[in-house]
């Protein structure tokens, strides 16, 4: 039984020293994780930009003016060319991403069901963030195949209103219920760098840590400050900070795959690689995240072998049991 802790005990976590903090974070790390497999996630945006949503972090809400090139939805075929290119470079999972508020019963998300399916067929994990879900649509992406719903609660509560007034943190939370009714896994995280205190670190995590079952999946993203959007002055995050916050999930979220997700263009290898032995379980590999860049693949892969990490393969970890009520 995963106990439940509260909100001090987590920040006492994260104020551990440093050096401490990452040592406990590798015993967790050791004791539930192959520590040597890092799972490589391929990103896709299958729909970009035009959001109608207000996320001050995104390039791709509507009313800001970025460089994001706008596209509607891709074709299942130049989805599956993507799939196939992502599975030959080693991924074990695909993510595919979509610039909507919430998915609406039409063509479209019919689209996005035949899409699941193709790339369930190649023995991938197939991911997908498409915005608020209802608990019926969650059942039909899993009937597709769908592995993981990508769903963010990207910051405390206390501090969402301050990064999105378009829809509400219990909006979100309600998503995640509809998704792990459907028997889905749940992928639920948020950004730090948004100029957010320690305080809103750690209600983040705690409001994940407090899920059950917890998320079998956690991105920690990095803000990627991109020109245009209210966010772009903000300073870079720290490396420690990161090395901090995913040490801090690997202990209050100890079976959870933690995912050292956006901003890795601005870490060190070094950086990165505390990261891993704080007890980050994934990388997204591939030039690209959904609009922004990303380390070189090439690049990823010398990382890879200079750690001696090797990456993960596709569902080898157990599904959950499905939630009723
Ligand atoms: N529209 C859907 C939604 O918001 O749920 C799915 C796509 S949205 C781009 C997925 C997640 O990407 C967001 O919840 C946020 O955590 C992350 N994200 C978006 N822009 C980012 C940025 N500039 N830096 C870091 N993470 C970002
Ligand atoms: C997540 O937490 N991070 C990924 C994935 N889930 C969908 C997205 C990162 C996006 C970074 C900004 C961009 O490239 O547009
Ligand atoms: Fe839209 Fe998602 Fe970006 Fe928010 S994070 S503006 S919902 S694409």
């Amino acid at each position: 039984m995963i106990k439940d802790l509260t909100k001090e005990e987590i920040l006492e976590i994260y104020n551990t020293p440093l050096l401490e903090l990452i040592t406990k974070a590798a015993e967790v790390h050791q004791k539930f994780h192959k520590t040597g497999e890092v799972q490589v996630s391929s990103l896709l945006s299958i729909k970009t930009g035009g959001c109608p949503e207000d996320c001050s972090y995104c390039p791709q809400a509507a009313r800001y003016h970025t460089e994001v090139k706008v596209h509607k939805l891709m074709s299942v075929e130049e989805v599956s060319v993507c799939a196939d290119n992502a599975k030959n470079g080693g991924a074990s999972r695909m993510c595919l991403g979509a610039a909507w508020r919430e998915v609406r019963d039409n063509k479209d998300f019919d689209k996005v069901l035949d899409m699941v399916k193709t790339i369930n067929s190649k023995g991938l994990e197939v991911c997908a963030t498409l915005g608020m879900v209802t608990e019926d649509q969650a059942k039909r992406l899993a009937e597709a195949g769908l592995y993981a719903y990508n769903h963010n609660i990207d910051t405390s509560e206390e501090n969402y209103n301050n990064i999105i007034s378009t829809r509400t943190f219990d909006d979100r939370l309600t998503t995640i219920k509809n998704v792990r009714k459907a028997g889905l896994t749940v992928c639920s995280g948020g950004i730090i760098g948004m100029g957010e205190s320690a305080a809103d670190r750690i209600g983040m995590l705690y409001t994940l840590s407090l899920l059950r079952p917890q998320p079998e999946s956690v991105p920690i993203n990095a803000l990627v400050a991109v020109e245009g959007t209210p966010l772009e002055e903000q300073p870079p995050v720290p490396i420690w900070d990161m090395v901090r916050m995913i040490a801090t999930a690997r202990i209050v979220l100890p079976k959870t795959s933690v995912r050292l997700s956006a901003g890795r263009l601005s870490m060190s290898m070094e950086g990165q690689a505390l990261c891993f032995l704080a007890g980050a379980n994934s990388i997204f590999a591939g030039d690209k995240l959904l609009t922004t860049p990303n380390p070189k693949y090439n690049e990823d892969m010398e990382m890879f072998k200079i750690l001696g990490l090797t990456p993960k393969k596709a569902f080898a970890d157990k599904p959950v049991e499905v939630i009723t009520d």
